[in-house]
């Protein structure tokens, strides 16, 4: 998503702001966005692929209280998906909001399906398809078109860093979003795995003109998901990789990791949003969403974040 960057309108929560998990609810995959004066999350409803039907979604003025808005994208608005509506990334533009999923299982099921995008004039929908058809619809470079995110560069270019399967890509998003166009050097599929150990759910994000290449490792709903980083000059890269940053914590919870960022620009403070498993409870989908604080040191790398139950 590429609205994770406040304008400076929300003020920082206070100290012990919340409590983790911060809904209740099978919740993973969050999406955070600022959309005017209220902080917004969009996640997966994590159950079977088969009940994955429909998105909420729930908005905060102060990351403590959270409305739930029910079914803000229903699976009846996207003619051509069947099942497993997965990890939104939202993104404002010209008044109108866009909600980009990834929906139906093309790896297992070969059938069509991959990364969509919807529309609606409001943040708490309803949205409703835009295309008619997957805005990338196949395996590239072999990353399977899920876990999209929609970063915009300074210069207004909005890109589009997905992937599953052990590899990510970048592409350039027609300004419209109705599909995706050469980048600069005429590639239109430019694979940027950062790492060996990439497994899914990439997040970019820019801080004192550097880019920060964040991305989910370790076994898929396992306890050692973890998130990593990576920086670079350049949204293509290359990378250095930084390390891990978000783990588990056995006093705490276990699988942390397919995160985003709230950064709010009043103080300069970033809270990172992901999911995790409770204690305990090693069913792959039963995750739920938390917040916790992240920090950078002076050289601008990203500490190691310690997971609370506040
Ligand atoms: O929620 C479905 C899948 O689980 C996502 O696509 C992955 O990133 C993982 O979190």
């Amino acid at each position: 998503m590429a609205a994770l960057l406040s304008t400076g309108a929300l003020a920082a929560p206070p100290p012990g702001y919340s409590g983790n998990p911060v809904f209740p609810g099978w919740y993973a995959d969050p999406e955070a966005a600022i959309f005017g004066d209220q902080y917004w999350i969009y996640p997966t409803t994590s159950l079977a692929y088969s009940e994955q039907v429909g998105f909420d979604a729930f908005s905060s003025p102060d990351l403590v209280h959270w409305t739930k808005h029910a079914d803000v994208l229903d699976m009846k608005a996207i003619p051509w998906a069947k099942k497993a509506l997965w990890a939104p990334a939202l993104v404002e533009k010209g008044g109108k909001y866009y909600f980009f999923f990834a929906a139906n299982d093309i790896q297992n099921d070969k059938e069509l399906g991959g990364i969509g995008v919807a529309v609606a004039d409001k943040p708490e929908g309803p949205f409703k398809d835009l295309l008619g058809k997957p805005l990338v619809g196949a395996f590239h470079n072999g990353a399977q078109p899920i876990d999209q995110f929609v970063f915009r560069d300074d210069d207004g270019t909005y890109y589009m860093i997905y992937g599953g399967w052990k590899h990510a890509n970048i592409v350039k998003l027609k300004p419209d979003f109705t599909g995706v166009e050469p980048m600069a050097d005429g590639t239109v599929f430019k694979e940027i795995t950062p790492s060996p150990e990439y497994v899914e759910g990439p997040l970019m994000f820019k801080r004192n003109g550097h880019y920060y290449f964040m991305w989910s490792e370790g076994g898929w709903g396992g306890p050692n998901y973890s998130v990593a980083y990576a920086i670079g000059d350049s949204p293509m890269g290359p990378f250095k990789n930084m390390g891990t940053i978000l783990k588990q914590d056995p006093k705490v919870a276990t699988g942390a990791g397919h995160h985003s960022v709230f950064h709010v620009a009043s103080d300069d403070s970033w809270y990172i949003v992901y999911h995790r498993h409770p204690l305990g409870d090693t069913k792959a989908n039963d995750r739920v969403t938390s917040i916790d604080v992240m920090s950078f040191d002076k050289d601008g790398k990203i500490l190691p974040v310690k997971i609370t139950n506040e």
